[in-house]
């Protein structure tokens, strides 16, 4: 009796035995390691999420689908420009709350606050850090609206929430070099991204990423009627590269209270020959929430005194005499937070 699984004889029932495995063998690789439209090993998240395209408050990006069989290394960088931005103006209100279930379901691909775009390689890494104390409605809209911006803009992006614990008088600058120091820790970022928690962009083209020299993105606040009203200002939402940034220092420890940090920053940049890059007035408007003074952020009066001073105290006050202690640091869904003592004025 042939041992052979069919009626031919020898060679040729050979090679059809062999082709058949071969076959079969193919098919298994193929389910096991591509049926979800990539290597399961390039990416942590999970393929029926990565697969879906992110939601946005506008569009429907096209472009963001899985694609077929590719391997990072032969991925190409997204596109500078992505095709599916959408050319301002976006529509932004704060008249009907949001919950934080309803962003949370719009968002499933979002991790701890991590998205990055899964067909292409994202061309910046960035983290995005908001200075913050009791303003969750806000964070709320922010997140709302920021999350559909950035992945439309296919970054690779993370939000931290650096939370100032306690009731002493808040200090915006010294939570931003926490929230440098503590993404540095986490991941290798080429870029960060500084940004109140109630300025929200009204144009895809306004990129949140770095340029060759530092960005400030929130040029046309509503508040100001659109304007930039004064050359030098450098508040708002700015991004700096790790080089821009560790360049001057980092930001000012010092500042307790509303205002000067963010001209100490531009005095910063100037005195070490950087300059500031803008968008057009057009593609840089913003909207900023409306708000009533917060507790424990009075104007400080020191700060005329203390931007007069700049240049002597910059090279000792910063990201090189940061100190600091880390309370908590919470993974939610769309952002992580960290609440940090800075200790007191
Ligand atoms: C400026 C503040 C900035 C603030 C802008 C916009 C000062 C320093 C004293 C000259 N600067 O006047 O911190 O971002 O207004 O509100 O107060």
């Amino acid at each position: 009796m042939s041992v052979w699984p069919c009626n031919l004889k020898g060679a040729t029932c050979t090679s059809l035995f062999c082709l058949g495995a071969v076959n079969l063998t193919l098919a298994m690789i193929y389910v096991l390691f591509f049926k979800d439209g990539r290597l399961f090993a390039t990416s942590s998240r999970p393929a029926h999420l990565a697969m879906v395209a992110p939601k946005t408050n506008m569009v429907a990006p096209t472009n963001l689908v899985a694609p077929t069989n590719v391997t990072e290394a032969e991925m190409d960088l997204c596109p500078e420009i992505p095709s599916h931005l959408v050319v301002g103006p976006l529509r932004i209100e704060f008249n009907s709350p949001v919950s934080m279930e309803f962003i949370q379901k719009e968002n499933p691909e979002v991790e701890g606050g991590h998205w990055w775009p899964i067909d292409c390689i994202a061309r910046q890494k960035v983290a995005i850090i908001i200075p913050f104390r009791d303003r969750e409605s806000h964070l709320r809209y922010w997140l709302y609206y920021l999350h559909p911006i950035l992945q439309r803009q296919l970054l690779d992006y993370r939000i931290y929430v650096i939370n100032q614990y306690g009731e002493t008088t808040f200090n915006r600058a010294k939570l931003m070099n926490v929230g440098y120091a503590e993404a540095r820790k986490q991941y290798d970022y080429e870029c960060f991204v500084f940004s109140d928690v109630d300025v929200i962009p009204m144009d895809d083209r306004n990129f949140y990423r770095c340029y060759s020299q530092p960005r400030h993105i929130s040029v046309a606040l509503d508040k100001f009627g659109f304007r930039l009203i004064y050359t030098g200002i450098f508040g708002g939402v700015t991004a700096l590269s790790k080089k821009q940034f560790n360049t001057i220092n980092g930001f000012p420890n010092k500042y307790w209270g509303w205002g000067g940090e963010d001209d100490d920053i531009s005095y910063r940049l100037s005195f070490n020959n950087l300059s500031i890059s803008r968008p057009d007035m057009i593609t840089g408007r913003c909207r900023m929430i409306r708000h009533g003074p917060d507790l424990n952020n009075e104007p400080n009066p020191s700060r005329f005194d203390y931007i007069e001073k700049t240049r002597s105290t910059m090279a000792t006050d910063g990201i090189n005499s940061l100190e600091y202690k880390v309370i908590k640091v919470e993974k939610h869904q769309l952002y992580t937070n960290i609440t940090v003592d800075i200790g007191k004025p």
